[in-house]
């Protein structure tokens, strides 16, 4: 496996040698050398070293695949393969991908670039690449069967076609789907404008990731293939929080993030503390007069989503999964309510035939995070993540937004925690409590009832465990 850092020394003097000489047909005959990633850290945004100049994004957990210039074609490779994917620390994934990772590496190009895409396929099953929302001849639009032959294991296959259209895309395989999606395959593809556009800003920050899930038993590698709703893991390109990097920003920063959801589900995406636009879809951007402030959007199933916002509050800024159980981990699933319920005496007795019996969530499931509970090896814990005050108590789809004033142009480096000014935390409220005056009345139905004899009911309520949906 090659490094990414020793790739692009490779390359670069690579690139050089084809600058100065011009290189033989026979050498240019042969396949670009596969780029292959194996770390899960975000790095640098990769700076165009030829063809038409752009602001690159940066992957979250990800990264860019480099391309070969030839005879005015961007080259690229991609290797269909099983990979190991670290979801978090503690917690690794057996899963398919390209190029050593899951998700594969985010292509980008230019509007009006032609694109050669070499497909080799490691699997042990056949595969196609489809390039969600391009406009290509029909011939290049990767659904098995319909549009190609299948690639089998060990053929290599060729996408070539014009990026026509700039704006936000993705990559799968259209072959035997629910198991390659269910794995992990899946990639980032993003066409710059050639020129200014009209609906598209330029950003100081722009950012890209894909929503996807799996459904891998605590203590298990693989990812269960035939799961239709019920995944217990929710990640952004194959990572779960505390996983996920932060989104980091410098204040006053027009940013821009990039979201495609391959899951079986819709994530309404959530950004505290301001306000942003949706500034184009996977089918291009949107008109001026369709944007109005939000801070939630759905993504739905297929869907791809690019945000807009200033980022003009200094601070650790919530972004996350407004569906709260996908703000957690494989454990948090199918357990049952206990809320109210008194296990004194209980536990005892349990205790004596279950050794390692131990009652879960009797004042709420926050004890879970604090917890030493034993998990099995290669589990991502349920809720955890240490903040500055004490545990955030989150894991799957949620990260933050770090917005800072000295923050340097172009550094993504984690700045730490945000220092509070002093005054502006919420605080314990130490006075004296008078007694609530509770509001009497026997409720506002729109059709008052006479006579209803008025007093405290006990509910007991239990929440239904789901299976279908959620
Ligand atoms: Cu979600």
């Amino acid at each position: 496996m090659v490094s990414r850092r020793e790739f692009f020394k490779s390359t670069s003097i690579a690139g050089a040698a084809v600058a100065a000489t011009a290189v033989s047909r026979v050498a240019m005959a042969a396949l670009p050398e596969p780029a292959i990633q194996t770390k899960p850290d975000t790095m640098p945004p990769l700076m165009p070293g030829n063809g038409r100049h752009y602001n690159p994004v940066v992957t979250l957990n990800g990264w860019t695949l480099p391309w070969r210039m030839n005879n005015g074609v961007k080259e690229f490779h991609l290797v269909a393969e099983p990979v190991v994917r670290e979801m978090c620390e503690g917690f690794k994934a057996h899963l398919w991908g390209y190029n050593g990772q899951s998700p594969g590496p985010t292509i980008e190009v230019v509007e009006g670039d032609r694109v050669r895409i070499f497909v080799t396929n490691k699997l042990p099953e056949h595969t196609s690449v489809h390039w969600h929302g391009q406009r290509l001849p029909n011939g290049m639009d990767g659904v098995t069967g319909l549009t190609q032959p299948a690639i089998q294991p060990g053929k290599t296959f060729v996408y070539e076609f014009i990026a026509r259209r700039p704006g936000t895309f993705m990559y799968h395989p259209h072959a035997d789907e629910m198991t390659q999606m269910a794995m992990g395959m899946m990639g980032f593809w993003v066409t710059h404008p050639k020129n200014k556009h009209p609906l598209i800003d330029e950003v100081d920050r722009d950012f890209v990731f894909l929503l996807n899930s799996y459904d891998i038993d605590p203590g298990a590698y693989t990812p269960k293939i035939m799961t239709m709703l019920d995944f217990n893991l929710w990640s952004w390109n194959s990572r779960v929080f505390p996983g996920i990097d932060p989104l980091v920003v410098r204040k006053n920063d027009k940013v821009r993030i990039r979201i495609g959801n391959l899951t079986m589900t819709n994530h309404p995406i959530h950004l505290h503390g301001h306000e942003f636009v949706v500034s184009g879809t996977d089918g291009g951007p949107t008109p001026k007069t369709g944007r109005w402030p939000e801070v939630t959007t759905d993504v739905a199933v297929g869907q791809m989503r690019q945000i807009e916002f200033l980022a003009d509050e200094e601070g650790d800024w919530a972004f996350h999964c407004h569906k709260a159980h996908h703000t957690m981990n494989a454990m948090g699933h199918d357990v049952p309510t206990m809320i109210g319920v008194d296990h004194r005496g209980v536990a005892k007795s349990i205790s004596s035939l279950v050794p390692d019996y131990m009652v879960m969530g009797e004042r709420g499931m926050a004890d879970m995070a604090e917890m030493e509970m034993p998990l099995p090896d290669n589990t991502a814990p349920m809720m955890t993540g240490e903040g500055p005050f004490e545990s955030v108590a989150m894991g799957g789809m949620f990260s933050v937004v770090k917005v800072r004033r000295d923050q340097k142009p172009g550094d993504y480096k984690d700045p730490g925690w945000y220092q509070q000014p002093p005054g502006t935390t919420a605080f314990e409220w130490t006075g004296a409590l008078a007694a609530p005056a509770r509001f009497k009345s026997e409720g506002n139905a729109s059709m008052p009832v006479k006579n209803m004899p008025v007093k405290d009911v006990e509910v007991q309520v239990r929440k239904p465990v789901s299976h279908a949906g959620h």
